[in-house]
């Protein structure tokens, strides 16, 4: 039987290598076999600061790099959070079963609040995963195909959807997480510790999927290494191990293999290798970016708020029966 998936993206910065091997390319697979949908999450876009012009360019060129990237809209829909109203209609439902100790572990969220105190950043901010819980739940996702720094989010959603379930009667599906196997998690190239980030401060930390291959080869050449020559697949070598798992994810080879093809050549021959696996990579995808037009996405984008909204008003009307809002008719 067909699974129903659900992810998204934020219009926010410039999606990177990280976001298309952690999240994007599973979708792709995943699309084939179960009931897609996959989402531009606007709405948790705004808990940082937009330019409104700037987002609302960035949310054509999300859908448009998810297209580029192989998602068929005859398949799978394709929509906008902002176009189904139900998404904030059951995320303040959500809101008022979740505690706010909940809330404050989240990690994205201390990270944030630690770097900008309590008083500098929005109240969205906290609440963003109760949104994304609404996202999900809305549609009976049993799987959420995203990166590892997702998980906890899902488990928190997991937890509001067997509350709400134990108070008003079974209503919500628990959904899984899925996480790629080399790509769950991608690092920065300027950091090994840290994953790599749409929001990092340096732009040699990512690839962004819009870099020309002169780009490409400067920041992989800059890319920090580990210390001794020898190319090997190990724990001990984080740096190296990021750069063959982007290799081997890029190449549909397994990492250890290519390792083997580098036996007796040092970094440089290494990180000439890779940098052409990325262009091999980017540059069809950047030329199919290209030939997309705003009125084609736009025609998707609409169909697909039109079937999203149909699902997310039926399951709405449920839910306000369940909590006890009186019918409007
Ligand atoms: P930021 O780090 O600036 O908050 P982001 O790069 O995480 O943003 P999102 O729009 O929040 O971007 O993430 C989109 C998808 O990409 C999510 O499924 C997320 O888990 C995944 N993802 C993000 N960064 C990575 C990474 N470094 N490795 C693997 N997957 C990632
Ligand atoms: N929080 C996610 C984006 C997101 C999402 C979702 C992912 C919002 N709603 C629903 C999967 C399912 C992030 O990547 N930062």
């Amino acid at each position: 039987m067909k699974k129903r998936l659900f992810s998204g993206v934020q219009p926010s910065g410039n999606l990177h290598l990280g976001n298309y091997l952690g999240a994007i390319k599973q979708w792709v697979e995943l699309q084939k076999d179960n009931e897609a949908m996959f989402c531009i999450v606007d709405l948790h876009a705004i808990t940082v600061p937009q330019d409104p012009a700037e987002l609302r360019k960035k949310t054509l060129e999300i859908a448009k790099i998810y297209l580029a990237a192989g998602i068929d809209p005859g398949k799978a829909t394709l929509f906008v959070q902002s176009h189904v109203k139900e998404h904030t209609e059951l995320a303040w439902i959500l809101n008022t079963l979740t505690k706010i100790a909940e809330l404050e572990r989240m990690t994205q969220f201390k990270d944030k609040s630690q770097k900008d105190g309590k008083e500098g950043i929005g109240a969205g901010l906290l609440t963003y995963p109760t949104l994304m819980a609404a996202d999900i739940l809305l549609y009976d996702t049993a799987v959420v195909p995203v990166g590892k720094d997702q998980s906890q989010h899902i488990e928190l959603t997991r937890t509001l959807a067997k509350r709400f379930n134990d108070r008003f009667g079974e209503m919500f599906v628990i959904p899984e997480g899925k996480l790629s196997k080399e790509g769950a998690l991608i690092m920065g190239l300027d950091d090994p510790t840290k994953k790599m980030s749409k929001s990092a401060t340096s732009e040699y930390n990512y690839i962004a999927l819009t870099d020309d291959a002169e780009t490409v080869k400067k920041k992989i050449k800059k890319a920090v290494t580990d210390s001794g020559s020898e190319i090997v697949y190990a724990d001990e070598k984080p740096a190296l191990k990021n750069l063959l798992n982007i290799y081997a994810l890029l190449s549909n080879k397994k990492p250890e293999v290519i390792a083997g093809e580098y036996v007796g050549k040092g970094y440089s021959d290494f990180k000439n290798g890779l940098a052409e696996v990325i262009v091999n990579f980017l540059a069809p995808f950047q030329a199919r970016l290209k030939n997309i037009s705003d009125e084609e996405v736009l025609v998707v984008l609409k169909a697909g708020a039109e079937k999203a909204g149909s699902l997310a008003e039926q399951k709405m009307r449920q839910v306000r029966e369940r909590v006890g809002f009186l019918a409007n008719y």
